[in-house]
């Protein structure tokens, strides 16, 4: 079974600090600015129920989930998100604009936490069975992104890995850049954010051109 790629799904993607919160804001008003209906959502999260689920996953509890948990947690949100949430608004017409999707998954439990890639591309497959059509990578060393995160005061669970861990998130994103580079658009985020918007627009005008509505 393939994934089925949906042109009107984008989602961002990158490490902590990496500046997607800023970034997403933009996608969504380039895209209203074109007449275009938008929903902007995030994972774990998007909808009621997923956003339970990204509480069991952030915050601190006595009981940290084992990683097999934690990624079929990240699944579990991810299906709720995408039957409740992506797929009705895309059928309604509108674009969905995701701060997070699947490549997180690969990348923080499959490459970080070193779990079973097959297992995960199984759940992706089975369960999730779509991907954006458009994905942005803000890649920004660690160094960087976490000064940036560490000024924002409290981290989360999962922020407060060591930096080794955010090294190989940072590889795991690489990685599937570089396999499917037609899906995954790399964007220098270690540049200022008026850079970084530029870029982000320019590559954004162009993808939506082919995909506007009627
Ligand atoms: N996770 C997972 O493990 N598996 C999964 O499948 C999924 C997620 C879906 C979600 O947390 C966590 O879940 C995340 C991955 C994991 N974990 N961690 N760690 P989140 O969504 O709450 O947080 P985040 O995704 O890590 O986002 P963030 O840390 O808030 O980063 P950001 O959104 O990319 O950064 P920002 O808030 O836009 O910017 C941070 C600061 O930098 C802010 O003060 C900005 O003004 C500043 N900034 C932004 N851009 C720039 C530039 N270009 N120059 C200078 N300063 C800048």
């Amino acid at each position: 079974m393939t994934l089925q790629s949906l042109p009107r799904f984008i989602s961002l993607e990158g490490g902590e600090g990496a500046g997607k919160s800023t970034v997403i804001s933009l996608i969504t008003n380039t895209l209203r600015e074109l007449g275009e209906s938008v929903v902007q959502t995030r994972e774990p999260g998007g909808t009621p129920l997923a956003e339970e689920i990204r509480a069991l996953l952030l915050d601190d509890h006595d009981e940290a989930p084992v990683s097999d948990v934690e990624v079929l947690l990240m699944f579990a949100s991810r299906v709720q998100h995408v039957q409740k949430l992506i797929l009705p608004s895309l059928k309604h017409g509108a674009w969905v604009v995701s701060d997070r999707f699947a490549d997180a998954s690969f990348a923080y439990q499959g490459h970080a936490r070193g779990l079973d890639m097959h297992k995960l591309n199984v759940l992706n497959e089975e369960f999730v069975g779509v991907q954006p059509g458009l994905t942005l990578l803000l890649d920004v060393s660690v160094e960087t992104g976490m000064s940036r995160v560490s000024k924002r005061g409290q981290l989360d669970r999962i922020e407060q890995e060591d930096l080794s861990f955010f090294e190989t998130v940072r590889e795991g994103y690489l990685a599937r850049a570089a396999a499917e580079p037609n899906r995954i658009r790399i964007i220098d985020a270690n540049q200022d954010e008026a850079s970084v918007a530029a870029q982000v627009r320019e590559i954004i005008l162009d993808y939506a051109k082919d995909h506007l509505s009627e």
